[in-house]
């Protein structure tokens, strides 16, 4: 087939090929959505030759794979990535220009594929963006939900209010191509049987239960500057009994239907918990499916290289993205002692030199324990596997240290009762390299959480890989003025591939003229995103006022609790000022988003305050307009690229120790953004990079939240003076009404009663002392845009191509593939 020409004609030709001949739409009767959908199958065409050409390239030269397991993938939008990928934008805008459409308007037409929860599902997306542009041999596997992370509505009482999310409706995903090819069986329940086979050895033998098939979908990840394309493969469940007839003849319709039903129900829905562990019988079927499948896709492709089972580490590594598809471990190894006939300790040496595992928090709450009366009920196997696998790592404990206390310590299986299997645990003991994802976070997981671990294996298999994000969506796509400036100053966009280049940023700091550019860009993407708040919530802000910015998963850790606490001392402050001491107020607009899991009851209580807090703010005429709140609804991808590039400060104030890592932080850096931060995930190397002069950092350290905790515990929380005042505005009614005031109650009680488990009052003074810094500093324009570009140019560090590189070269033994030359 001839290439696709990516001049005009042959664009606008494509285009409406595809309204009429994959849509049926009359080309005199398009609408944005049906221009958008033959848009992107247009460019979809043009992936697929590169995708085409990738895989071909791969399976040529058959190198070692990385197959990346990951539960969530936040993708978000496909198209606009897609365009700038092919280097295809401006001839596409041109192209829709001349159809009578704006490529932007067009772009909004699009769904947020929205696969996940936060910042593990984000993560996932921009390694595979990372692993594509380096042409590395890797594929995600993940599951294809047809309800993403739910739509978040504010009600008028300013309560969150959930409601699906459809993303595949009727107009279909331009983005997946659906492999009616690709299908596996996966069993569930059923019982363990003693088999004999031909050579006279017994075998134990799964045998029973219920079967439903797994589908694939794969949608291509388009790599930049590179004519490589990755892929993600995701299941959808599927019956294998299409249609009961028998109960269909007996006029039993709807059991005629059920089965298939029952079927697709098991991939239907993410489950909405972003660092916190449901334990529902569904989730862990989801999680037995996903890995089932992708096991059986990645031994089928193995099996096509015809090499031994010996052979399978050196071709084949799999990364755990959390301990959400641990049971790879007991399912690759019941694979090659049940089906394959290998001995355990041969097939237990495969499955160790295959798997490694990423831990992304150390919340309490969030690790992984299943019940193992559920597990032997859905996995009866799987779980005599744990079991063995726990005897015999029990055993080689034990010779070295008989110590009781250690071997319950290390168990796979907790005492409790019910018992519980704890993943985390059975993810350390299959993988070969445990890591964590910010230097402080991977010292809390050698000395804290799996310290017995550590003095039994050795440190060498506990290492750190610091998160990063990808420069083409964050910067590039996210922020076109500002890459063009960044693009026209270097010389050339190779920064974008290799993000180190921005150092070069560094030499015009103090370049008046320079700083004023950066500044107007600035300044630009607040007036956009002022615009979106006006049309969107209809509430007027300044863009000239400074944007304080919080966006992420609502969470006591992260302490947006103790943001709108500020924003209450500050407005209480300003009601105090006199005309004349108002011209010195730094005018600030307090921007808040994202979404609560919807039983984090403590949560959505936070989310209310922020919103009854606004209404009253926003409507005082007597603070002369010098401070607004604004909570955005429904926070995704999409909404990201807009808020980011917006932000003067951005706050990242998680109790230390308790954020893995943070991955926002480096988005708004990248932008220019400066942070008010705590000492705490990769803040701290931010600030190492960065600078400590260009980064407002305070608060108790991790090393020291121990010991307030254990103070509180016996001499109770001593609330702040600052924050009493606080505490009393809000119980009085002065925000919502008496009534309103009692809803607060027990939001309240969790600084007092529950001993300020985050420590909120402990760090308020600190904060607000910093946050007065902020705005002493933003008062002198020079300095301040002086601290903007040295936080873009020192963010090199933090692109995920570095971190795909430290895991393709410390933990998978991979190498890039030469996609041209092999593909010839
Ligand atoms: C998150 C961590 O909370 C965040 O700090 C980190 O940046 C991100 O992972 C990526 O590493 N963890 C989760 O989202 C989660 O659910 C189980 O962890």
């Amino acid at each position: 087939m001839a290439p696709k020409k990516n001049d005009k004609a042959s664009i606008k030709k494509d285009i409406v090929q595809h309204s009429v001949e994959t849509l049926c739409r009359n080309p005199y009767n398009l609408d944005k959505l049906a221009v958008y959908q033959a848009t992107a199958y247009s460019v979809r065409d043009r992936l697929l030759e590169d995708w085409n050409m990738t895989q071909e390239a791969i399976h040529k030269e058959n190198p070692k794979r990385c197959y990346y397991l990951s539960m969530e993938f936040l993708i978000g939008r496909a198209l606009d990535n897609a365009l700038h990928c092919l280097e295809v934008k401006d001839v596409y805008k041109e192209s829709v220009k001349d159809l009578g459409f704006n490529l932007e308007d067009l772009l909004q037409q699009e769904r947020d594929a929205a696969l996940g929860n936060g910042g593990l599902g984000r993560l996932a997306a921009c390694y595979m963006d990372a692993a594509a542009t380096l042409d590395y041999p890797t594929w995600g596997y993940g599951l294809r939900y047809q309800y993403g992370i739910f739509k978040q509505l504010i009600n008028s009482d300013g309560y969150q209010i959930e409601m699906p999310d459809y993303w595949l409706d009727s107009n279909g995903n331009p983005w997946e191509f659906p492999r009616n090819d690709v299908r596996y069986e996966v069993q569930f329940y059923g019982y363990v049987a003693t088999k004999v086979n031909e050579k006279g050895e017994s075998r134990m033998s799964w045998e029973g239960g219920d079967r439903v098939q797994a589908m694939a979908y794969d949608v291509p990840i388009p790599g930049f500057d590179t004519k490589g394309c990755g892929n993600i493969r995701l299941w959808a469940s599927k019956s294998l009994k299409t249609f009961d007839f028998a109960s269909f003849n007996d006029g039993d319709y709807d059991r005629s239907v059920a089965d298939q039903k029952n079927a697709e129900n098991l991939t239907s829905v993410l489950y909405p918990n972003d660092n916190h562990l449901v334990g529902k019988e569904l989730r862990l079927k989801q999680e037995y499916f996903f890995v089932s499948a992708s096991l059986q896709d990645i031994i089928h492709r193995f099996k096509r290289s015809n090499c031994a089972w010996k052979d399978f580490p050196d071709k084949v590594a799999v990364q755990l993205n959390d301990t959400h598809p641990t049971l790879a471990i007991p399912e690759l190894q019941r694979i090659l002692v049940d089906i394959e006939g290998l001995d355990w300790d041969a097939a237990w040496d495969i499955v160790t030199r295959v798997f490694a595992f990423t831990n992304h928090t150390v919340l309490p709450e969030a690790l992984e324990c299943w019940s193992v009366p559920m597990m032997e009920h859905i996995l009866p196997r799987h779980m005599q596997i744990v079991y063995d696998i726990n005897l015999f790592f029990l055993q080689k404990v034990e010779k070295m240290n008989s110590d009781r206390g250690l071997l319950n310590r290390v168990s796979i299986i907790e005492e409790s009762n019910p018992q519980q299997v704890r993943m985390a645990y059975l993810a350390v003991v299959g993988s070969h390299t445990v890591n964590g994802v910010a230097a402080l976070h991977s010292d809390l997981v050698k000395t804290e959480l799996f310290k017995d671990f550590v003095s039994y294996y050795g440190p060498e298999k506990f290492i750190n890989i610091t998160n990063g994000i990808t420069p083409r969506r964050w910067l590039y796509q996210a922020n076109p003025d500002l890459r063009d400036l960044i693009t026209e100053t270097l010389g050339g966009n190779h920064w974008v591939t290799h993000l180190d280049d921005l150092k070069g940023l560094t030499k015009y700091a103090d370049d008046a003229d320079f700083q004023a550019k950066w500044m107007n860009i600035k300044l630009k993407n607040k007036v956009r995103l002022a615009s979106w708040i006006k049309a969107n919530l209809d509430i007027t802000v300044d863009p000239r006022s400074l944007f304080d910015i919080q966006v992420k998963r609502i969470h006591e850790y992260k302490r947006q609790f103790m943001n709108i606490l500020g924003v209450i001392y500050r407005y209480k402050n300003l009601q105090l000022l006199s005309a004349e001491e108002r011209k010195d107020v730094t005018p600030r607009v307090v921007i808040f988003g994202g979404k609560s899991a919807p039983g984090y009851y403590v949560a959505k209580m936070v989310i209310k305050l922020i919103n009854t807090v606004a209404q009253v703010v926003n409507n005082d005429d007597s603070i002369d307009g010098l401070l607004k709140v604004v909570y955005i609804p429904d926070y995704n991808v999409s909404l990201a690229e807009i808020i980011v590039p917006a932000s003067d400060i951005s706050q990242h104030i998680s109790t230390a120790g308790t954020e893995a890592a943070g991955t926002s932080n480096m988005k708004f850096v990248l932008n220019g953004g400066l942070i008010l931060g705590t000492v705490d995930g990769a803040n701290i190397e931010i600030r190492d990079e960065i600078g400590e002069e260009n980064i407002f950092m305070f608060g108790t350290l991790a090393d020291k939240v121990a010991d307030i905790r254990h103070q509180q515990k016996y001499h109770g929380v001593e609330i702040d003076p600052n924050l009493q005042v606080v505490l009393q505005s809000i119980q009085s009614g002065e925000f919502g009404g008496p009534e309103t005031a009692s809803v607060f109650g027990p939001l309240i009680n969790t600084l007092t009663y529950g001993g300020d488990y985050y420590l909120i009052s402990a760090d308020f003074e600190k904060y607000l002392d910093a946050q007065d810094k902020v705005d002493e500093t933003y008062k002198d324009t020079a300095a301040w845009a002086k601290k903007s570009i040295l936080c873009t140019a020192g963010m090199g560090f933090f692109s995920s191509d570095r971190a795909t590189r430290e895991y393709a070269d410390k933990i998978w033994n991979i190498k890039p593939v030469n996609i041209k030359e092999a593909a010839v």
